[in-house]
C-alpha cells in the first residue's frame, strides 16, 4: 500500500481510540437507524473476519461478536464511535447451513441497506487473503457496482501467509478489480490477530469518510 503521512495515522489512530459502543442489529429494513452519521459497512463471506476486523478498529476485543460459527450474524449490526462515525457489520454470505429462505433474507435486508443508505460512506468487502476472490464475492462485487457503492477490497488474515505471498495477492486482488467502476483502486492487507494493516485501514476509513478525530 502507498505511504501512509505519520500525521495521518496519528489522526486516524484518535479518532478510532474514542468510545465504540453497539447500538443496535437490525432484522428488517425498518429498523435500521435514522442515518444521521456517515457510516461504512463491512461485508464479505461468513468467517472471512468482519466482526474481528471491526473489533481490530477499534481495539476491542469483545465488541462485534467474533464467532468460529458461520452465519451466526444474521443481522446488520451497528456500532456507534462516539457519535463521529458508524461501523455497520453487514450479514454474511456464503453460509452453507442457512436455509435458501433465510439466505435471500440475509441477502436482501443487506441488498436494501446497501442500496439505499445515503449515509454510506464506503463498502469494505473482505477476502480471505489465503483464498483470494471467489465466485460467491464476485456476486457480492456486481452487486456493489450495480448500486454504485463506493467500495474498497480488504485482504484479512494475513497472519496466515507466507512472507511474500501478501503482497502477491493483493496485487493480483488488485488486477482483478481495476476495471470494475465502483471499486477503490486499493486493496488493503490486514491481520486481525497481529494488527498488520489495521492503523493504514484507519487512516483510509477517515479519508474516506471525511471524518475528524
Ligand atoms: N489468524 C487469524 N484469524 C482470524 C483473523 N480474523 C478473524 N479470524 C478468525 O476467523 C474466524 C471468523 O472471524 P469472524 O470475525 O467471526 O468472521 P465473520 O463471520 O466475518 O464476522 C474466528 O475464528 C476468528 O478468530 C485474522 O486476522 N487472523
Ligand atoms: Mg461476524
Amino acid at each position: 500500500m502507498s505511504e501512509v503521512d505519520p500525521e495521518h495515522l496519528e489522526a486516524a489512530r484518535v479518532l478510532f481510540a474514542r468510545q465504540a459502543t453497539f447500538m443496535l442489529g437490525c432484522a428488517k429494513i425498518e429498523q435500521l437507524p435514522e442515518p444521521d452519521l456517515p457510516e461504512i459497512a463491512f461485508a464479505g463471506r461468513s468467517n472471512v473476519g468482519k466482526s474481528s476486523l471491526i473489533n481490530a478498529l477499534v481495539g476491542m476485543k469483545g465488541l462485534a461478536r467474533a464467532s468460529n460459527e458461520p452465519g451466526r450474524t444474521r443481522e446488520v449490526n451497528f456500532f456507534d464511535l462516539d457519535g463521529k462515525l458508524r461501523l455497520v457489520d453487514l450479514p454474511g454470505y456464503g453460509w452453507a447451513k442457512a436455509s435458501k429462505g433465510e439466505v435471500k433474507r440475509f441477502q436482501n435486508l443487506g441488498r436494501d441497506y446497501l442500496r439505499g443508505r445515503v449515509t454510506l460512506k464506503r463498502v469494505y468487502l473482505l477476502i480471505d487473503a489465503r483464498h483470494g476472490l471467489k465466485a460467491v464475492d464476485t456476486e457480492a462485487l456486481d452487486a456493489l457496482d450495480l448500486a454504485a457503492v463506493s467500495y474498497q477490497i480488504v485482504l484479512t488474515k494475513a497472519d496466515k501467509l507466507k512472507k511474500g505471498e501478501g503482497e502477491r495477492m493483493r496485487e493480483a486482488t488488485l488486477k482483478a478489480v481495476s476495471k470494475r467502476p465502483a471499486a477503490f483502486p486499493e486493496v488493503a492487507l490486514t491481520s486481525s490477530e497481529d494488527g498488520d494493516g489495521i492503523p493504514e485501514l484507519r487512516a483510509a476509513i477517515m479519508t474516506a469518510t471525511g471524518v475528524e478525530p
